[in-house]
């Protein structure tokens, strides 16, 4: 096993100034020519010095320096490198290599999906299309020629410009194209197939025109509206939030249905899955046209965020994700709050920041907490992909929030435009993003620094927040004591104390917000943010007069663990009366937590305090009329069961806590029944043309949710109202609810399942629904034997690991969104997902390794469950020819 250390970077010895490269696409044998023009990195490098070139898989024909054929005797050549000993400080080097794209099922590299060639570089898939020193830091001008088949290949593309396009002999046809920006070969691309396009012509703020098109297969323009539509947004906002424009004279996304992630930023051409480009209100859900929205802006943002200014080297991976995911945060956050009242956009935009501390809370805690443990900026890793994480990308973005929550709008602007001034063009580092965002901090603030906000950069783990309090009203002071602690992760025994921004407000018994004036130091509050900056520290705010109850991390504004102690009537006060709309959303969810563990210790019974607690919170909740229809669906929403395990104390049976889950949600149900038809009656209208909007959206959440709990009980006339709902809805939102209370309520083969598959059976992504559904049919359900039924689906002829997209739908969703199935007590789920994982190894090792992490927390589970998973994991880990990618998942999960 190889591990890689941040500590280690060095330069290369040569740039590659400019690379020109020759594709003859032929599925199962393509030549590529190569010519790079190097020269010396800087002075330091003589004559002497090795060109050093990274390559895998590759099948060299020829190597020619400065016009000399070489002999095998004039360069090492290994399974991984090609080194040209004394290449000398400047050159020009040419090979010939030929890769297989139609054998390669790794997805990594150049490839074929559905008879189409597709490239996939980031992070190092470029050394299995040539060599070349693949590696971040190494930017080079490129032009390509793309030669193909025009009959089977009549569309070819590259980055950048099309120069010249023409047809040759033999049927074949040529396209030529120079990118303008220096590039890492990790956002080189290029496609070829047949395919169809929707284009536009936008005028950018120069002045100056840019083509945009969406490229899909025949057969699905009618699913590209709303990419396009997104692209169009995700211009525009970056130009009005960011003052960043499109650089390019065109910009052009292509679908494919065979990707190992969501898409890729290669300049001008990002490449996507379908399944965040397709999207119409009869194949996709509210939430799939959200995810298109934020995917489509994250892959632009990268334009400016990843590469004008991208990484030095893969440990600086969050430079580019973090920041890109903070900046598709907001955008989503202002398109959800687009054209509507400042109340409405209030709630939109506190909608989303749930949605996204739910994703943090229920992935990357967990992360934090096992085995894969990293800081956003790893010091080691042994396989590069698995470091594209909830770590670097979700907890990045928040430690990107902490900076803008610090500095303000304005000056982290003013930040933004520093960065770029000093590294346009450039490959750069995390601390020299935070250096740009320090200057402009010091700008204004002469006396403040970042430099103990840095350790959120170097330390791993979730910081635990331990709030008390003791307020005398009659002196008006409240006495704050916060403590923080953040337990040992892989590497890291001990950890100095981070500066966490506390967001908070005091809330009187009217409902208002008190004044803070913080006695003593001045510095530690700005505006409402407190500067925890020590283990321990005191605050002593004054003027409070009348009690309040404290809302502390409003906006949830540091990615920690908060422990207060707040009364259950605080937290039930808070949840109806907190004018922080997301501390008001996570105090019910305390309660919430609260009334699971109880019904877990009594073993089923709904009788106790914490369940009263929780109806409250659920009745005033439901009796405020003043709140939007996707705030109270998100607000009725019980904690997820990832959630729940987290916080559970101790051990955990993952079967025990789903049933205390259920049984708390039939609770509420049986208890609110007549209000829950009423919502879900005065919504429903399915005569009503879809239309994805906010409020719409909201409503048919809302709506669905209620139908959730009002199925719950499996009666046959609730089962009737999702029957309903089935034969009657014009969405695909309304169909995958009521689809799915059925099939996690009712008898098994429910006839809609059939139906659905009859109308859906040529769409993948549809396909992949139906998977998903019924692979994640809960234990609850006790008319279906889930396991039985995930091993027929693997014989169906729809499914193949060989598609990621259907290998997450079936083994990804039993393994990770199953969790009282998956963890049974018979340790079956387990063996399956072992034999699964093991299969996929063989086929797309990317892939197989984040399957492979749905045992990560193994050592939470309780003891007969850790027996049963150590044996899985010993059997994985066992398996000869594991690759690189899941012996570093699994070895680490067993150490
Ligand atoms: N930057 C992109 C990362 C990515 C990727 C990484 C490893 C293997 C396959 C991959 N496909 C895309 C995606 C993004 O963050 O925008
Ligand atoms: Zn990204």
């Amino acid at each position: 096993t190889v591990t890689f250390y941040r500590k280690d970077y060095k330069t290369p010895n040569h740039r590659i100034v400019k690379t020109d490269l020759v594709f003859e696409l032929n599925p199962s044998r393509t030549k590529v020519k190569s010519r790079l023009q190097f020269e010396a990195w800087d002075a330091q490098v003589n004559d002497l010095a090795a060109l050093e070139l990274d390559g895998e898989a590759l099948e060299l024909e020829s190597v020619t320096l400065n016009g000399r054929q070489l002999s095998n005797t004039e360069y090492l050549q290994t399974d991984t490198s090609l080194t040209i000993p004394h290449a000398g400080r400047h050159g020009v080097l040419e090979l010939t290599v030929y890769n297989q794209p139609d054998q390669n099922t790794r997805l990594e590299g150049l490839y074929v999906s559905n008879g189409n060639f597709f490239t996939q570089c980031e992070a190092q898939g470029f050394r299995r299309i040539t060599y070349f020193p693949d590696r971040p830091d190494v930017l080079s001008k490129f032009t390509v020629t793309l030669i193909a088949n025009k009959a089977s290949h009549p569309v070819t593309l590259s980055n950048g410009n099309l120069l010249e396009a023409r047809d040759l002999d033999d049927g074949l046809h040529l396209s030529r194209w120079e990118d303008p920006f220096p590039k890492p070969a990790y956002l080189f691309a290029l496609v070829g197939g047949n395919f169809v396009c929707q284009e536009e012509t936008i005028t950018k703020g120069n002045g100056q025109t840019a083509l945009l098109q969406v490229w899909v297969e025949p057969g699905n323009l009618d699913k590209t509206d709303f990419a396009m539509q997104s692209l169009k947004r995700s211009i525009e906002w970056d130009r009005q939030r960011f003052g960043l424009d499109l650089d390019l004279d065109r910009f052009m996304i292509v679908a494919t249905a065979d990707f190992n992630m969501g898409a890729m930023e290669n300049k001008g051409l990002n490449i996507f899955n379908t399944k965040f480009v397709f999207a119409n209100p009869q194949l996709a859900t509210d939430v799939d046209f959200e995810n298109v929205e934020s995917v489509v802006g994250h892959e632009y943002f990268h334009n400016w965020t990843g590469n004008r200014v991208t990484c030095q080297d893969w440990f600086q991976l969050s430079l580019k994700e973090g920041l890109t995911v903070f900046r598709d945060q907001e955008f989503s956050a202002d398109m959800l709050a687009h054209g509507l009242s400042p109340e409405q956009a209030a709630s939109a935009r506190a909608v989303k920041r749930i949605d996204d501390v739910k994703v943090l809370r229920a992935a990357q805690f967990p992360e934090d907490a096992g085995p894969m443990a990293h800081p956003i900026r790893p010091d080691s890793y042994q396989e590069i992909n698995n470091f594209y994480t909830v770590t670097v990308y979700e907890k990045g973005a928040e430690v990107i929030r902490m900076q803008h929550t610090l500095l303000g709008e304005a000056l982290f602007q003013r930040g933004m435009q520093i960065y770029f001034e000093r590294h346009d063009g450039q490959a750069a580092t995390c601390e020299q993003f935070v250096s740009a965002m320090e200057t402009a901090l010091q700008e204004s603030n002469p006396g403040l620094n970042l430099q103990q906000f840095r350790h959120w950069y170097s330390q791993a783990g979730t910081p635990e927040v331990h709030a008390s309090w003791a307020h005398d009203v009659s002196l008006g002071e409240l006495t704050l004591i916060l403590k923080q602690r953040c337990a040992p992760t892989p590497g890291q025994a001990s950890k100095p104390a981070f500066h966490i921004p506390i967001r908070l407000g005091f809330v009187d018994q009217q409902g208002c917000d008190q004044a803070l004036l913080l006695k003593g130091d001045a510095t530690a509050l700005r505006g409402d943010v407190l500067n925890l900056t020590q283990t321990e520290q005191r605050f002593v705010f004054t003027g409070l007069r009348t009690p309040v109850v404290p809302s502390l991390l409003r906006g949830f504004s540091a990615p920690v663990n908060l422990r207060t102690s707040h009364s259950s009537a605080d937290l039930i006060f808070l949840a109806a009366h907190d004018n922080d709309p997301f501390n008001r959303w996570d105090a019910g969810q305390q309660v919430y937590a609260k009334a699971v563990q109880e019904v877990l210790k009594r073993q089923g019974d709904t009788h106790g305090e914490a369940v009263q607690a929780a109806l409250e919170v659920f009745g005033n909740l439901l009796n405020d009329h003043r709140l939007s229809d996707g705030y109270l669906a998100i607000a009725l929403q019980l904690p997820g069961e990832g959630a729940l395990f987290e916080q559970q104390e101790g051990l955990v049976d993952p079967v025990a806590l789903h049933m205390a889950r259920c049984a708390l949600r039939d609770r509420i149900s049986a208890q609110f029944q007549g209000e829950l038809m009423a919502l879900y009656k005065a919504r429903y209208k399915p005569g009503e043309a879809y239309a994805y909007t906010t409020v719409a959206a909201g409503e048919r959440a809302l709506k669905n949710l209620c139908l959730s709990y009002l199925v719950a009980g499996a009666e046959p006339e609730d089962l009737a109202l999702a029957q309903q709902q089935y034969a009657e809805c014009n969405n695909m939102t309304d169909r995958v609810a009521a689809l799915s209370a059925l099939v996690y309520n009712g008898p098994a083969n429910t006839p809609e399942l059939a139906h659905y598959y009859q109308l859906f059976g040529h769409e993948a992504l549809a396909i992949d629904k139906w998977f998903m559904l019924q692979a994640t049919v809960p234990a609850s359900n006790t008319d279906v034997d889930t396991l039985a039924q995930v091993k027929t689906l693997l014989k169906h002829p729809a499914f193949t690991l060989k598609n990621p997209n259907r290998a997450r739908s079936l083994l990804g969703a039993f393994a990770m969104q199953n969790p009282s199935v998956f963890h049974q007590h018979s340790g079956q789920g387990y063996a399956l997902w072992a034999d699964l994982v093991i299969e996929l190894n063989g086929i797309n090792p990317q892939v197989a390794a984040r399957m492979a992490r749905a045992l990560d927390r193994w050592t939470k589970l309780v003891t007969p469950l850790q027996v049963h998973a150590r044996q899985a994991l010993e059997r994985i880990h066992g398996t000869s020819q594991l690759s690189p990618d899941v012996r570093e998942v699994i070895g680490k999960a067993l150490a």
